[in-house]
């Protein structure tokens, strides 16, 4: 009924964490494939559907036909969509829902794109005035951590598992704030993460 496009220890790992968070793992098959790595390794996998050979990439069967969702924050709202009852998102009519909205499209309208060109030393006065830069991404961040010790208050929810995400990979871009510091530690703390990384690396055992 669902499938998820999958390579190891890549963006769509937070995808499963997800499905880990929300103990739907027996409804979910993960079709494994290979891909370009940004340090030049691995190559686009012609078995990966994603139109530019990426992932994460989501399929669900439906009534009417197959749902294909791309895009990491669309495949976490989808699925804490349809899986209301995992506990995982706030539902529409709270207040809550608007802050878990923001933070899904924020991270990949703001926070990825700034953090990406910082890691390449890149600084554009364009990107400043559009997008904001990495004092703002730390200032929304410490914003939101001062109410809570998660990004929507006492809740844990997946806004956390995909803004946390790029720390996971790139520990040098965690700022030197300690209120970020320790919820990171907390995300990777999360027995889902621990469950994905020997996932991960069994997948990688296998295909080697
Ligand atoms: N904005 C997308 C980014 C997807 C993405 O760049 N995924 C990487 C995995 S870390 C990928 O598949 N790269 C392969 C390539 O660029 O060819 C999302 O958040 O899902």
């Amino acid at each position: 009924m669902l499938k998820l496009v999958h390579a190891p220890m890549s963006r769509s790992s937070r995808i499963l964490w997800l499905i880990e968070e929300m103990g739907i793992g027996d409804r979910v098959e993960v079709q494994q494939v290979g891909i370009r790595r940004f340090d030049g390794s691995g190559a686009r996998d012609p078995a990966n559907p994603h139109p530019e050979g990426k992932v994460p990439m989501l399929f669900h069967e439906t009534g009417d036909g197959v749902a294909t969702i791309m895009e990491s924050g669309a495949v976490m709202l989808y699925l804490t969509a349809l899986f209301p009852d995992s506990g995982l998102a706030p539902m529409p009519g709270t207040a809550k829902r608007g802050e878990f909205l923001t933070w899904l499209f924020w991270y990949g309208s703001v926070m990825e794109p700034v953090l990406t060109l910082a890691a390449a030393g890149i600084e554009h006065p364009y990107m400043t005035a559009g997008i904001r830069g990495v004092p703002e991404v730390n200032a929304r961040l410490r914003a939101a951590l001062e109410r809570g010790p998660w990004l929507l208050g006492e809740e844990f929810s997946a806004a956390d598992l995909l803004c946390f995400s790029p720390y996971n990979w790139f520990r040098d871009a965690l700022p030197d704030d300690p209120l970020i510091r320790d919820w990171v530690a907390r995300c990777l703390a999360r027995p889902s993460v621990a469950r994905v990384r020997a996932m991960d690396q069994a997948m990688v055992a296998r295909a080697a």
